[in-house]
């Protein structure tokens, strides 16, 4: 609304118009209209971090008062705090550290919404998505595409804590959430363990794969000892100034993102880098894989280390200073604003 002098008789009879259009749930645009189209985006979540070394303790100690069986899932949810009781780190995703302990299960189950892990700890944990185990290794990055039915376990003797990262606030905003147990609680393996990385995580496919319709990617894990292996090897040319040495994951049948709703990406700063002020459309949550530096998000300085977790929402702007080698793994909404055409980046 523009600004105009309003006399305050004018005013009365406008909030006593407001009151009575009211009670048939009709409201005025005008008296709304610039919180509504903003000229840029104005994220009601804001920007945090969680140090791994100060919620590890709170998540063993939730190891010690509910089992992984009673839980179905043990999960300590990374709530944004502008966000709080939305389950949500940011608009449309959420997060959580899960601890499953070493001979516990996570019985299987599928849902609409796609998931994805990034291990943290422990090296002996599986993930069966589809009939399909994938042993799970630190920094290692798995899928759990939409309606695929998955279960964790842990056959070692050290717990296994991963970050889950989900589309549950964008999937609960479009009321698209479905879900089923399995009448088994652990998948009988019906391919040998890393079959899906053989036939499509080799630059080759399956001479006959066809890609139909919306396509998760056929390959369930990108382990971090190659993802690790490709940041090196380009880290000897010249680094993006914004964003370092940045690569996205793909779905290898496509091209596209991993997930419809999920693109993730991992990052590697040389020791001493600062990138240049940076923003973009889509909301991310960020991980330190190795190294430690400082992120200044809005303004505001965030110092991380490895297993460290902090979120940039939507249009702030970002600027990491590695302080020594770093490799960061994060993941966004970025597939749904491309989708839409309503992606956005800004470079100074
Ligand atoms: C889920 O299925 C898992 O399978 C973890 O491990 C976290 C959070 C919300 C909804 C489903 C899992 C989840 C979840």
């Amino acid at each position: 609304m523009q600004s105009h002098t309003v006399e305050p008789e004018q005013a009365q009879a406008r909030r006593e118009y407001y009151d009575r259009i009211s009670q048939q749930n009709l409201t005025p645009l005008w008296e709304v209209l610039g919180r509504l189209v903003t000229p840029t985006p104005a994220s009601p979540a804001v920007a945090a971090l969680w140090r791994y070394a100060e919620i590890r303790e709170p998540l063993m100690e939730a190891g010690r008062l509910i089992t992984a069986a009673e839980a179905e899932r043990r999960v300590l949810v990374l709530e944004n705090p502008a966000l709080r009781g939305r389950s949500a780190i940011t608009q449309t995703l959420y997060a959580g550290l899960q601890l499953v302990l070493p001979g516990e299960v996570a019985a299987a189950h599928r849902h609409t919404q796609s998931a994805l892990r990034l291990l943290l700890e422990g090296d002996a944990a599986y993930t069966a998505v589809d009939g399909e185990r994938t042993t799970m290794r630190r920094g290692d990055f798995i899928l759990t595409p939409s309606w695929t039915w998955h279960d964790h376990g842990n056959p070692g003797t050290q717990p296994a804590i991963w970050l889950d990262g989900l589309d549950v606030p964008l999937v609960q905003f479009l009321d698209a959430s479905f879900s089923e147990r399995s009448s088994v609680a652990t998948q009988l393996p019906v391919r040998p363990e890393g079959d899906s990385l053989k036939r499509y995580g080799a630059n080759m496919l399956p001479v006959d794969h066809k890609v139909t319709g919306v396509s998760p990617s056929p390959v369930f894990v990108y382990p971090y000892e190659r993802t690790r292996e490709s940041l090196l090897g380009i880290a000897q040319g010249e680094p993006d100034k914004h964003l370092g040495f940045k690569l996205r994951y793909v779905n290898p049948a496509t091209g596209g993102s991993p997930m419809p709703t999920i693109g993730a990406y991992a990052q590697r700063l040389p020791r001493g880098f600062e990138t240049r002020a940076y923003r973009c459309t889509d909301g991310a949550v960020y991980v330190c894989l190795e190294g430690s530096g400082h992120a200044e998000i809005n303004g505001t300085t965030h110092s991380f280390g490895p297993n460290d977790i902090f979120i940039v929402p939507s249009w702030n702007e970002l600027r990491i200073h590695a302080t020594t080698d770093t490799h960061l793994f994060s993941f966004s909404d970025r597939p749904v604003h491309q989708a839409l055409g309503l992606w956005r980046e800004s470079r100074e």
